[in-house]
């Protein structure tokens, strides 16, 4: 089925955005999509366009900065302004340190990125859905929303965060017919892990040995399918867990 929607990704030049904005473009969507490399937004916005015969908008930005994030979606062009679809993706785990070794600048990392990027992207992006009555805010949280496990501390807390903005951002836009989803995915292979672990590859491939993670592509299924339900069928949340996965904590490994 054809969906001719307005979707915007934050995060989209690697992971699961990349493959959010593909699930979307391959099913006839509109695509906007963001993140702060700029070469990446160029060459997925060449591919989705060729491959997939979809328009695309790339917007290079920090979600952090809230007057970058005013500024860009304000002067979205007039056939671009109706985004029916948010996803907040854009998001990171930098270092894994128990509490009082912890690297005060890679905190302010992941509760600027994940929690107040977030929180800008909606409040600049909802009232234009609540002004049309209509519109889908789909947030990335994490199972380490929902249990934390040593040294995920601040990652943990940033992403207990997204499960309470989500509920209360549910709860707000409910009056005005918005849909409000969080997915909570387990272990997914993407450069997240390099990330966490600041470059180094092997530590971030020795997480993901010995059992079989989930793809981006397996969270890009689940965005879309949370986002082609009928009108009146919302899904709150969505864990989503690799087999071998059974909490944070508990892994099945060979
Ligand atoms: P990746 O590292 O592959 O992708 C992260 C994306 O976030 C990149 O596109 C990056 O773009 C963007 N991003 C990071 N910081 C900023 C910023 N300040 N401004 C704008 N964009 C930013 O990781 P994943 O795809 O795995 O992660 C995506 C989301 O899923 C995150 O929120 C993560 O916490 C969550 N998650 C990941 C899991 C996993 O196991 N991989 C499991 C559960 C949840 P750029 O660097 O170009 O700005
Ligand atoms: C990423 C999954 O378990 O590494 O959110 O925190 S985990």
């Amino acid at each position: 089925m054809i969906m001719k929607k307005i979707v915007l990704v934050t995060g989209a030049t690697s992971g699961f955005g990349k493959a959010i904005a593909i699930k979307f473009a391959v099913n006839g969507c509109k695509l906007i999509i963001t993140g702060r490399r700029n070469d990446r937004l160029k060459d997925l916005k060449m591919k989705l366009e060729q491959e997939y015969k979809t328009e695309v908008l790339a917007l290079c930005f920090d979600v952090r900065n809230s007057a970058e994030v005013e500024k860009n979606i304000h002067s979205l062009p007039e056939n671009w302004k109706v985004i029916d679809v948010l996803v907040n993706n854009a998001g990171l785990a930098v270092g894994m340190h128990p509490v009082h070794e912890g690297i005060l600048e890679d905190w302010e990392r992941m509760i600027d990125t994940n929690m107040k990027g977030l929180l800008y992207m909606t409040r600049f992006v909802a009232p234009s859905m609540v002004a049309r009555r209509k519109g889908h805010i789909i947030n990335i949280g994490s199972i380490a929303g929902k249990e934390v496990y040593p040294n995920g501390n601040v990652y943990c807390g940033s992403k207990f965060g997204v499960d309470a903005i989500t509920r209360g951002t549910r709860i707000d836009l409910v009056p005005y017919n918005i849909k409000v989803t969080q997915i909570l995915p387990g272990a997914v292979n993407t450069e997240f892990s390099i990330v966490r672990f600041k470059g180094d590859k092997e530590k971030a491939d020795s997480m993901y040995k010995g059992f079989i993670p989930l793809t981006a592509e397996d969270v890009a299924d689940a965005v879309y399918y949370v986002a082609s339900l009928p009108d009146h069928v919302n899904v709150n949340e969505l864990i989503l867990m690799p087999t071998a996965q059974a909490s944070s904590m508990h892994f099945h490994k060979v």
